[in-house]
């Protein structure tokens, strides 16, 4: 079967096509335009995304919303995490983690998948590391060169997509969504 991804991040596209394409999925990118609200919670940004979207798009579609979220800052950058990346980068980040002890980080993604019934299912994904105090590795996107996942000693910049996708928050979450896909798709919509 199809799905439309819906992002404006290829390095996004690119685990998401990595992920569920070996498992008959194929994906396909589209960028158009869906607002962001300011809340506390990933869930609801993705959840209001997707009802936003759903007059406009043809569905099954998904979408995800992510974000890097610092212990020692309270969980920032969290749900601003696009608008801190924009602004102050990964230098920025590194200048305000500087001088403190608490390096523990996470990774999160809220995945919405809209059915064929424009019904909303949110699915989330957690990835626990550290963030360290330089940038390294040239792969992934973002915020990925300063983190460390737990038990590894290289940052997501360093590892390939197929590496990242053993355990990243972005592929635990997906890994829902296919799993949901392939129990209700073909018995309720008829589409496998
Ligand atoms: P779309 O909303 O169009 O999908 P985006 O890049 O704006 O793309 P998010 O709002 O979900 O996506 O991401 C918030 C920020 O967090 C953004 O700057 C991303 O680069 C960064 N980010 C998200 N997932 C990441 C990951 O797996 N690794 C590194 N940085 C990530």
């Amino acid at each position: 079967m199809k799905i439309t991804f819906v992002t404006s991040n290829t390095g996004k596209l690119k685990e998401v096509k990595d992920k569920l394409e070996p498992l008959g999925i194929e994906v396909v990118g589209d960028k158009v335009y869906y607002p962001e609200i300011q809340t506390d919670s990933l869930r609801e940004v993705a959840r209001y995304g997707a009802q936003w979207l759903k007059n406009r798009l043809e569905a099954p579609f998904i979408l995800d919303d992510s974000g890097l979220f610092l212990s020692a800052l309270e969980g920032f950058p969290g749900v601003y995490s696009a608008y801190a990346y924009g602004t102050i980068g990964n230098r920025g980040i590194l200048n305000l983690m500087n001088k403190k002890g608490d390096k523990r980080a996470e990774f999160r993604t809220a995945a919405a998948l809209v059915d064929p019934n424009e019904k909303i299912h949110i699915f989330e994904g957690v990835c626990k590391g550290s963030v360290i105090g330089e940038e390294r590795g040239k792969n992934g996107f973002g915020y990925d060169p300063v983190f460390i996942p737990e038990g590894y000693e290289i940052t997501f910049g360093e590892m390939s997509t197929e590496e990242k996708n053993k355990i990243s928050h972005r592929s635990l979450a997906f890994h829902e969504v296919y799993e949901y896909i392939k129990e209700h798709f073909s018995v309720e919509f008829d589409i496998s």
